[in-house]
């Protein structure tokens, strides 16, 4: 595919699954097409791949906006972004820096378990160990996963939804977002189902909405033993390395990701280093 070159921007597709990279300068305003075609490359592509482009918090606020309002966390449930958390989210394995982000996480998408879960976000890393001591992000296309999803199998979570864990529900402890707002523990916390199948408000495709944090199906309460193998034989799909795109963080990358058609999963790295990134979450609609 070719790239598409405009006034300063160009964008590039990887060689992969999904993503592309955006070259050119993004610390201040491009031309209007530009930003254009990096909102279209986002519907296309997914993953927005932005290499080592330093830029304070305000700035990184004015990039997400061009893709929709700010998430803006309800204060009854349990989130990321709720408490004293401002605009952009610090994640760091520091807590004298942010939140709590040391261990490897687990592919999901983010905010599954709320009743309106995130269009997108950004991730802008300010501090990052070296490649060689861990600590990638990658990112799949769920497009693709139910594309190469078996028919039988597709045919069996067809209109069934799924419930997200709320990883945010309980106690708290070391995540560091514990406070008034921290009412709910794991088993009063509501669950919220959406479709495992759901379609792209902005393309109309199909995709498979499934992470790791799926562990109940709505309906399935009499049947545990099917129920248990459906979610074991999609975790196995869904997170199958030739969907993903493996992201090795320089300091300075921004990566804006459409959260409705991605997974994404953190390795572990070496708590030696200080890590340090910066989050903004855009607001997203209910999923159907
Ligand atoms: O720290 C990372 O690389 C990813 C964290 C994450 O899952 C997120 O910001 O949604
Ligand atoms: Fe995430």
């Amino acid at each position: 595919m070719t790239a598409v070159v405009t006034n300063r921007i160009s964008i590039e597709p990887l060689d992969g699954p999904l993503g592309a990279v955006v070259r050119g300068d993004l610390t201040s305003d491009p031309s209007g097409e530009d930003i254009w075609n990096l909102v279209d490359a986002f519907t296309r592509y997914h993953v927005l791949v932005v290499k080592e482009q330093p830029m304070p918090d305000p700035r990184l606020l004015e990039i997400a906006a061009w893709f929709g309002p700010q998430y803006v966390a309800p204060d009854n449930i349990p989130v990321l972004g709720t408490d004293d958390q401002g605009a952009v989210t610090v994640l760091s394995n520091r807590d004298d820096i942010g939140v709590g982000s040391r261990v490897a996480l687990p592919f999901h998408t983010d905010f599954q378990f709320m009743p309106v879960p995130l269009k997108g976000a950004l991730l802008h890393a300010v501090e990052v160990p070296p490649v060689s001591a861990g600590g990638n992000t990658s990112w799949s296309n769920m497009h693709l996963a139910l594309e190469e999803l078996d028919p039988a199998l597709r045919a069996r979570i067809e209109g069934v939804r799924g419930i997200g864990i709320n990883p945010y529900a309980g106690d708290g402890k070391g995540h560091g977002f514990t406070g008034d707002n921290q009412k709910y523990t794991a088993e009063t916390v509501p669950d919220f189902p959406h479709p495992l199948i759901r379609r792209h408000p902005d393309t109309g495709r199909e995709s498979l909405y499934f992470s790791l944090f799926v562990h109940k199906l709505e309906g399935f309460e009499d049947r545990p033993e099917e129920e248990a193998d459906i979610i074991g034989q999609l975790r196995e799909h869904a997170d199958q390395d030739h969907l993903y795109y493996h992201h090795e963080w320089t300091q300075g990358d921004t990566i804006i990701w459409d959260n409705r058609c991605t997974n994404h999963k953190r390795a572990e790295f070496d708590q030696a280093f200080l890590r340090e990134v910066h989050r903004v979450q855009i607001a997203g609609t209910r999923p159907f």
